[in-house]
């Protein structure tokens, strides 16, 4: 049963129940609602990198921090083609482009970005975005151009997102989901564990994800890839037996949705991904690098699933290709100028890395 009524105490209760049981009640309902021998496989394109105003303490990204990510411009709309034509001759049915964006903003860039969606759907594959937060309209233009998913994160519980990014408040991550909501895209909203949050905050997150309605179409559950240089470098790394409660839990709150097992997974053993397929991950970022940072070898992927019996799925198995609409045809920009929250709170672990690394320049 899909529920958006789900409170703290019963998530806690799920997450806590012993790991054998646990496992075996998402396997079922894993089974219930989706097919367990298929597995869907995201690309992800980095399309602006690095150079971002945000404080997120867990990103390579954000400028204020010293790590090894170079700020680049924006790619071209032929350099991202190549890419999702690579990614179509290896397997992958979706696309995803990050931009080390705060929010979107109306002009020539978000014009280049919605080529870059009008370009990919030719391929026939499905079209995902992280941009940053988005209004309304700009969410009807990324439709218009055919996007298929938005990928905006929660990242974690609104208690212990207010220690690790101050620049932009949580709510600005509901409306920013709830303006995608009311186009026919799919939403994409998930978290990070590892970050020195409670299993309080874990099942927060996911009360939170579930009170969305309908609930996100998937979920990407991140392990923190700890980066050299960011606030959070020093976390100690998430044995794989929390990952499956997570994934577990994840299952159970949220049938529908499908779950990618998403950054993290250089960490994780042949068998830890069998385990996390087998309560519920039916999906999973595939190439040599998600944004930044390293992920498997993708024969190593294909070559457990082929083990495991596990097909990659076609594109648009779970819902319709969208309709795209030419320039001419498509909502103009409205030139907004958004009043996105600047919360500013301070975080001092994020305020002693900015200023470690002003002094290292
Ligand atoms: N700038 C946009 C935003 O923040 O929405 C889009 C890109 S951002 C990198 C997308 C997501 O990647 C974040 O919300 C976070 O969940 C995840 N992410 C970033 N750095 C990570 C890290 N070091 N480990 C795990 N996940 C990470
Ligand atoms: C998501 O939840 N995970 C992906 C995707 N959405 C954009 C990104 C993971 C990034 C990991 C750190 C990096 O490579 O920079
Ligand atoms: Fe910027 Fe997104 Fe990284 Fe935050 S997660 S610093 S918004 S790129």
């Amino acid at each position: 049963m899909i529920r958006d009524n789900w409170t703290l105490d019963q998530v806690r209760e799920i997450y806590n129940r012993p790991l054998i049981d646990l496992i075996s009640d998402a396997v079922k309902v894993h089974r219930e609602y989706h097919n367990p021998r298929e597995l869907q496989i995201s690309t992800l394109i980095n399309i602006k990198s690095g150079g971002c105003p945000e404080d997120c303490a867990y990103c390579p990204q954000a400028a204020r921090y010293s790590t090894k990510v170079n700020s680049t411009g924006l790619m071209t709309v032929d350099e991202v083609m190549t890419k999702a034509q690579q990614a179509k001759d290896s397997g992958s049915s979706r696309v995803c482009m990050g931009a080390a964006w705060r929010n979107v903003k109306d002009g020539p860039e978000f014009d280049q970005v919605l080529d870059m969606v009008r370009g990919i759907n030719t391929l026939d594959m499905e079209v995902c975005c992280t941009l940053g937060m988005v209004t309304e309209r700009q969410a009807e233009r990324l439709a218009d151009a055919g996007l298929y998913a938005y990928n905006h994160n929660l990242d974690t519980s609104e208690e212990h997102y207010k220690d690790i990014i101050s620049t932009r408040a949580y709510e600005d991550r509901l409306s920013t989901i709830e303006n995608v909501r009311k186009t026919n895209i799919t939403v994409c909203s998930g978290g990070i564990i590892g970050m020195g949050e409670s299993i309080d905050d874990r099942c927060g997150m996911l009360v939170s994800l579930s009170r969305l309605s309908p609930h996100p179409e998937s979920l990407p559950i991140n392990t923190l890839v700890a980066v050299e240089g960011t606030p959070l470098e020093e976390q100690s790394p998430v044995s794989i037996w929390e990952l499956v409660r997570m994934i577990a839990t994840a299952r159970l709150v949220l049938p529908h949705t499908v779950l990618r097992l998403s950054a993290g997974r250089t960490e994780l053993s042949p068998e830890g991904h069998a385990l996390c397929y087998l309560v519920g991950a039916g999906s999973i970022f595939a190439g040599e690098q998600l944004l930044t940072t390293d992920n498997p070898d993708q024969d190593a992927d294909m070559a457990l699933l082929n083990i495991l019996g596990i097909q990659p799925v076609k594109p648009f198995k779970r819902g319709g290709k969208p309709q795209v609409k030419q320039e001419s045809e498509s909502k103009p920009a409205l030139g907004e100028k958004p009043k996105w929250t600047r919360p500013k709170h301070e975080i001092e672990r994020n305020l002693e890395k900015s200023k470690k690394a002003i002094k290292t320049v």
